[in-house]
Formats: structure tokens, C-alpha cells, sequence
């Protein structure tokens, strides 16, 4: 292997994976699959947990690869879907992960991208990849924790398939298939209940998640349906029963002002203006801004900020600008027109976001976490 190895795979020792891997494997293969047995043997560095979170961190890796083809302006929907034997299936109708021959690897890049440890950083450069993959370390470790993943690709006027088992081993290299005029990237995949303490996804985590993706992403559509046998609801068709799968679709065409609206509406709280949106970006520094905000008559202070589309409870520099600016800039407006007199001490910050809802939304594309 050349200067492409990934800085996650070892170069040494270069001992068989526990693996075992169909068909005579060469070094390059065993060395992908040592990157991959290092998620399986610590999934917790990858994912966080393998508890509940983590196995829903899965499906949110394979969705923000999409959201980040939807940011580059080349995909506007996405479908998730649980299926009836409890894989899961995520659709987009972006450009398709590339099918030619990786120009260092000697396989596809499709087969690139599902395999080899970070990948995800080393395409698409130039581009904004913003949306919320944690550590951006994507397709290949949803693979590496997945007792089987299949994934079609519909690009270049065909359709391309590749099948991986037991953690990311592929069956055969990448395929083509009958010919296609669309493009876009099937990928489903069963989580390894060997790693996961349950392996049962819940269709309201998933929704909830989905629906403030589809806040964060103006002109988005993501879909969600859930085809499990046990999660049909009966439903009363004029008094016929009748059986019904659960299934949503979130679009919004405003974003953070909907986003507003919504919470607001959720609240049941009474606004005193109109939603007060704004957005700014720096095309050099690759960094975006978003906030859209609404007083409303409560006592309370909803400010929710968000960074790359994730919730940022614990704040940071985008919340401190934002609360700065804001509590500076009422009270600059209070003076100007003689709210405040001389005399009169300053508005607190406290005072001026009293009753607000505001949405902070800052993508970036070198964020620092903390925690
Ligand atoms: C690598 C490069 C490009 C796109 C993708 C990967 C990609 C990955 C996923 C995962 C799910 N859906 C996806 N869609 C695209 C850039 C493609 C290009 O330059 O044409």
C-alpha cells in the first residue's frame, strides 16, 4: 500500500483479521479489514455507545452523507426506511457515490468509501461538508458494525451493486447493472447484533431527528416509513378497520423561520412580532449563519443553537456572539430612540430574551467539539 493509508490503519503488525474473509486476500484487503476490526473492537470510539444511541448514530452517519450531497445543492430528497426484517434503508437522489476505479486503492471508490477508515475526508473536497457526522468517520463504520449492507448506486447511466458481510467483507467487487438515467445511492444495511445490545430501531427517535434535519436544511425533503409487521396502527377508514404503517415527510421551504414557527406553535405560546430571520456566509472561510427569532408573551427563553445541524446544548461561540450582539444591539436601539435615558442602567441580557425563540444555526467546515 502506497502513501494513501488511512493515518487509522496500522502499518504493522499486519496479522489476519479474525475475520473470515471469502476468497484470497492481499495485503491491501487485509489491511482494510484491520481498519475495520479496529471499529468492531472498540465500536465505542466510533460511535459513541453501543447502546441505543449508537445504534441510531448508524443510520444518522449514512443520512448526513446524503444531507452533505443535498448541501452541495445535488440531492434534494432522502428516504429512510425501516424495513419489515429490521434493516434499514436510506435513499438519495444525489450524484452517487463515484464508481470508477479508485485511482490508489485499486477498487472502486464505492468500495473505497464503505471500506476504508475516514474516507469520507478524502472526497468531495473544495465542497461544504457540514452536516453532523460525528468525527465525519461515515459510511465505512456503519459497514464495519453491520452484520450485512448492500449498496446501489445509479450513476454514469447504470446501476452499480456491491454486497459486504460479517463487518464490511464485500462478496464480489463493485457490479454494474441495467442501464439507469438517474443518479442517487441506495444503502442498506443491518446492524450487527453481535455489537449492539438491541438492534431495534425506534421510529420516534429517528422522526424527531429527522424532522430538525429538515428544519436545518431549507428545501430538503426527508421521508421516513417504517414497514416492521409490529409497528402497524389500526386506523378507522369511515368505520372500516383498516391497517396502517407509520410514515412521515418533512419539507420546509423556510427552514429556521418554520422552525420558529413550529416551536412556537408546540408552546402554545402568544408571539408579539413577526419571525425575524437573517443568514450570512463567508464563501472564503467556508463558515454559514442562520438565526431566525420570535418574542412571544412568556417568561421563558427558548435559544436553541446548532452547529453542522447539531443541537449544541452546552452553547459556545456562535450562542455567546449571538446573545452579545443581540442584548448590545436592543439596548443601542432602546437609546437611540429614548426608551433609555441617561440615567437608565442598561437592559440585561436576561431582560432582552425574555419570552424569545430564536434557532442559531452555524455550519462550518473545520468544527472544534468539545465533549
Ligand atoms: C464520495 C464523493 C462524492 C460523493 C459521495 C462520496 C457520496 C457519498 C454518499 C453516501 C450516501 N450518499 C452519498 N452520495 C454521495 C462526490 C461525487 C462527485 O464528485 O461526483
Amino acid at each position: 500500500m502506497t502513501s494513501a493509508t488511512p493515518d487509522s490503519v496500522p502499518e504493522e503488525p499486519r496479522s489476519r483479521p479474525a475475520h473470515k474473509a471469502p476468497g484470497d486476500y492481499g495485503a491491501d484487503a487485509i489491511q482494510v479489514l484491520e481498519g475495520l476490526e479496529a471499529v468492531r473492537k472498540r465500536p465505542g470510539m466510533y460511535i459513541g455507545s453501543t447502546g441505543e444511541r449508537g445504534l441510531h448514530h448508524l443510520v444518522y452517519e449514512i443520512v448526513d452523507n446524503a444531507v452533505d450531497e443535498a448541501l452541495a445543492g445535488f440531492c434534494d430528497t432522502i428516504e429512510v426506511t425501516i424495513l419489515a426484517d429490521g434493516g434499514i434503508r436510506v435513499f438519495d437522489n444525489g450524484r452517487g457515490i463515484p464508481v470508477d476505479m479508485h485511482p490508489t486503492e485499486g477498487k472502486s471508490t464505492v468500495e473505497v468509501v464503505l471500506t476504508v477508515l475516514h474516507a469520507g475526508g478524502k472526497f468531495g473536497g473544495g465542497g461544504y461538508a457540514v452536516s453532523g457526522g460525528l468525527h465525519g468517520v461515515g459510511s465505512s463504520v456503519v459497514n464495519a458494525l453491520s452484520k450485512r449492507l448492500e449498496v446501489e448506486v445509479r450513476r454514469q447511466g447504470y446501476v452499480w451493486r456491491q454486497s459486504f458481510r460479517d463487518g464490511g467483507v464485500p462478496l464480489a467487487p463493485l457490479e454494474r447493472g441495467e442501464e439507469s438515467d438517474e443518479t442517487g445511492t441506495i444503502i442498506t444495511f443491518w446492524p450487527d447484533p453481535e455489537i449492539f445490545e438491541s438492534v431495534s430501531f425506534d421510529y420516534d427517535t429517528l422522526r424527531t431527528r429527522f424532522q430538525q434535519m429538515a428544519f436545518l436544511n431549507k428545501g430538503l425533503r426527508i421521508s421516513l416509513s417504517d414497514e416492521r409487521p409490529e409497528s402497524a396502527y389500526a386506523v378507522d377508514n369511515d368505520g372500516e378497520e383498516a391497517e396502517r404503517q407509520p410514515a412521515d415527510s418533512y419539507l420546509y421551504e423556510r427552514g429556521l423561520v418554520d422552525y420558529v414557527e413550529y416551536i412556537n406553535k408546540v408552546r402554545k405560546a402568544e408571539t408579539v412580532n413577526d419571525i425575524i430571520d437573517f443568514e450570512s456566509e463567508d464563501t472564503e472561510r467556508k463558515i454559514a449563519m442562520e438565526i431566525a427569532m420570535q418574542w412571544t408573551t412568556s417568561y421563558t427563553e427558548n435559544v436553541y443553537t446548532f452547529a453542522n445541524t447539531i443541537n449544541t446544548h452546552e452553547g459556545g461561540t456562535h450562542e455567546e456572539g449571538f446573545r452579545a450582539a443581540l442584548t448590545a444591539l436592543v439596548n443601542r436601539y432602546a437609546r437611540a430612540q429614548g426608551l433609555l435615558k441617561d440615567k437608565d442602567e442598561n437592559l440585561s441580557g436576561e431582560d432582552v430574551r425574555e419570552g424569545l425563540t430564536a434557532v442559531i444555526s452555524v455550519k462550518l467546515s473545520e468544527p472544534q467539539f468539545e465533549g
